[in-house]
C-alpha cells in the first residue's frame, strides 16, 4: 500500500480549511526581533536543518520577515526521493520555548522519534508549509500540497505566507521541521514502523520528523550553526 489513496482522503479533508483561510489584517509589524540580519527584504533569519531519526536528510531554510510578509526558502537534501515531505513551522508564540528534539525523545524505543513524540520537544505545528493553498495547522497533513523530493532527494521551496502578528513577533522562538522518512530504504513510505498517530491512514514513516532546525537567534537550547 502507497500514501496516494490516502493522499485524496487528506486533500479532501483539508478543503473546508483553505475556503476559511483567515484574511491578513493589513496592521503593520511591530518588529521586536533583534536577531537575523536586515536586508532590503526584510529581517532575514538563517535556519540549519539537521536529521533526525538518522533520516541522512539536512538542509538550510532562510526566513525573511518583512512586516508579516514571511518568505521561507527551504533547499534540502537526502530526503526520500519522488515523495511528498510534510513541513512545518512548528512551536509556540506564546512564550513557551519549544526546539528540536533529540533521539531521548523515542518514547517506546522503537527507534524512532515519531511526530507525536517529537510534539511535547517541538511544540504544535504553527505553519504548515504547503506549496500552495491553506497553511495553518489544518493543512499539516495535506500531503497532495507538500513539495516532493526529486529523484536524487533533493528538495527546494519558496513560499511568501502572511502569518499573525504573534508569528512576526515570535520568529526566533518557532522552528522548522520536514516529515518523511525511509527506515527500511525500499524508496516508498510503508507501514513498515506502523500507522501514523496522527492519521491511521498515513505510515509512520510518511508523518515521522526528517529534519528540524531552530531559528538563528532562537533563545532556548541551541542547535549550532555550521556557518
Ligand atoms: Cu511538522
Amino acid at each position: 500500500m502507497t500514501v496516494k489513496r490516502s493522499t485524496r482522503l487528506t486533500a479532501l479533508m483539508a478543503l473546508p480549511a483553505a475556503l476559511t483561510l483567515a484574511v491578513a489584517a493589513p496592521a503593520l509589524a511591530h518588529d521586536t526581533n533583534h536577531a537575523g540580519q536586515q536586508t532590503q527584504h526584510g529581517r532575514s533569519y538563517k535556519v540549519d536543518l539537521r536529521q533526525l531519526n538518522d533520516s541522512g536528510a539536512r538542509g538550510t531554510a532562510q526566513l525573511t520577515l518583512q512586516g508579516r510578509q514571511l518568505t521561507v526558502k527551504i533547499n534540502a537534501q537526502g530526503l526520500v526521493p519522488g515523495q511528498p515531505h510534510a513541513q512545518h513551522i512548528h512551536g509556540s508564540t506564546t512564550g513557551h520555548d519549544f526546539t528540536c528534539p533529540d533521539a531521548s525523545a523515542d518514547k517506546n524505543g522503537d527507534g524512532i522519534v515519531t511526530t507525536a513524540e517529537g510534539l511535547p520537544a517541538y511544540g504544535d505545528i504553527n505553519i504548515s508549509l504547503t506549496t500552495k493553498g491553506d497553511t495553518t495547522k489544518a493543512s499539516g497533513l495535506a500531503v497532495d500540497r507538500m513539495p516532493v523530493a526529486d529523484k536524487n532527494g533533493n528538495l527546494s521551496y519558496s513560499r511568501t505566507i502572511a502569518v499573525s502578528q504573534a508569528v512576526a513577533d515570535n520568529i526566533t522562538r518557532l522552528h522548522v521541521v520536514q516529515h518523511g522518512i525511509d527506515p527500511n530504504g525500499n524508496g516508498v513510505y510503508d507501514f513498515g514502523k506502523g500507522k501514523s498517530e496522527l492519521d491511521p491512514k498515513l505510515p509512520q514513516e510518511a508523518t515521522a520528523p526528517a529534519t528540524c532546525g531552530t531559528i538563528e537567534g532562537h533563545s532556548g537550547a541551541s542547535m549550532g550553526n555550521n556557518y
